[in-house]
């Protein structure tokens, strides 16, 4: 993905063509690099043009270094030869990219992605493939609900895995800049997926962003957790939905997903409450409990006896309350997005016919716009409540200075950026 990382409240994309895709985590992954030793000799290089210089320029200086890094020339040009710019990253007519930006509200980001088709269809997919389901949770210890979820978050259940050519996608990523050594890592780890005969050329197909099959899969996670469920002696994470899952599944696990455990629970909280302990700190159960907080929809708020969690509020106080537990974190190795983590954890509620969330969202609030988020950002620094960089997007360091700022002036502190909140900052300058 880009560096641009989701907020808790508020949801950034670039835009409708090209939503921001994540990769299944950056994780700790090794070297993809073969310790291939190379015959004595620099090699020439020749590619056809590409028609655009600047991604030309970069593959003429990219080749000779995945050489020296181990691979051949032969699945260096497999990879490199006709890579095509392409415009999510590279400009390729007189038309600018569109890099429009907007804020969504977590709200509209939940009814996206937690449709009432996409819980059918998990339903589906969970009662047509029970014994696969059965056997990966029993292999890899992660609840089938939350794997179905993730399948259908990432690609409609393998409906949508992206028709971009995932080497030129890359190479346009690379060429690009800002991204570049990312990039080219990825670029690398194709090549040892075609050396290692996981895949053909022509199957790497992507997302808009490199990540690849059912679950989008990056090259270099591809490398370290795919998994050949099927036996067939192929990792085939686009066409064979179970080894898709195994990997998924696989990747979770060495994430450090506990089993059994919810990734949140729902809850309710008393009137009145103390809302800055929704504060990103964990407090025991016991305190919660001691404090009012109840579930939502019956049972208990640690059905798994974790023993503390954090009370998150997406939408502040007016809206429904959550006690995150440690599989949410592990559910944000997917991707980094609090909103994201939030839809995986009601598909998997949903596909399980627990209606979530029970609460309402407060649609009607008088949320801020990017600039005006800019501007309660600047003013909390300037009164010395450390909001970080002044970029639109109000993520936790902001809702936690806001949250700051109203226990200091005595109002309700949710953290939850509104133009009364704003109003009350730069009332106080
Ligand atoms: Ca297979």
């Amino acid at each position: 993905m880009n560096a641009l990382f989701f907020a808790s409240a508020f949801v950034l994309l670039s835009c409708q063509s090209t939503p921001e895709r994540p990769a299944p985590g950056q994780p700790p992954v090794t070297d993809p690099t073969p310790p291939v030793t190379q015959p004595p000799g620099n090699p020439t290089w020749s590619f056809d043009s590409s028609g655009h210089a600047q991604l030309d320029a970069w593959r003429a200086d990219f080749a000779p270094r995945a050489y020296a890094a181990g691979h051949s020339k032969d699945v260096i040009h497999s990879v490199l030869d006709g890579i095509e710019p392409m415009r999510q990253f590279l400009s390729v007519s007189s038309a600018p990219v569109d890099q429009a930006e907007f804020s969504k509200p977590i709200w509209d980001y939940v009814d996206d992605t937690v449709s009432a088709s996409r819980l059918s269809t998990g339903r589906q997919k969970l009662a047509n493939d029970t014994a696969l389901f059965d056997a990966l949770e029993r292999t890899y210890g992660v609840q089938k609900a939350y794997l179905a979820a993730i399948w259908g978050m990432e690609t409609s259940y393998g409906a949508v895995i992206g028709n971009f050519d995932a080497p030129s996608t890359l190479a346009s990523m690379a060429a690009e800049g800002r991204r570049q050594s990312f990039a080219e890592r990825e670029l690398m780890a194709l090549m040892t997926i075609l050396t290692a005969g996981d895949a053909y050329r022509h199957e790497l197909i992507a997302g808009w962003a490199g990540a690849m099959g059912q679950t989008q899969f990056m090259p270099t996670t591809y490398v370290a957790y795919a998994v050949d469920w099927t036996g067939d002696g192929t990792k085939d994470v686009w066409r064979a939905r179970a080894d898709a899952l195994a990997s998924a599944a696989n990747y979770l696990q060495a994430s450090g997903w506990r089993p059994g455990e919810p990734s949140l629970v729902e809850v309710s909280l008393p009137t009145p409450f103390n809302y800055s302990y929704a504060n990103g700190q964990k407090q025991p159960t016991s305190t919660w409990a001691a404090l009012g907080v109840t579930p939502a929809t019956g049972g208990v708020i640690d059905p798994a006896g974790i023993g503390q969690s954090e009370l998150w509020l997406p939408a502040g106080a007016a809206g429904p309350a959550f006690l995150l537990y440690p599989n949410f974190d592990v559910i944000k190795t997917y991707n980094r997005a609090d909103s994201y983590a939030l839809s995986v954890s009601l598909i998997a509620e949903g596909v399980q016919n627990r209606p979530a969330p029970a609460g309402a969202w407060p649609r009607d609030i008088d949320r801020l716009n990017i600039e005006e988020i800019k501007r309660l950002q600047s003013a909390l620094n300037q009164l010395g409540y450390s909001a970080g960089p002044v970029d639109g997007i109000a993520g936790r360091g902001t809702r936690n200075a806001l949250q700051s700022f109203q226990i200091a002036a005595g109002m309700l502190a949710d953290g939850f950026p509104t133009r009364r909140a704003l109003a009350a900052v730069e009332g106080a300058l």
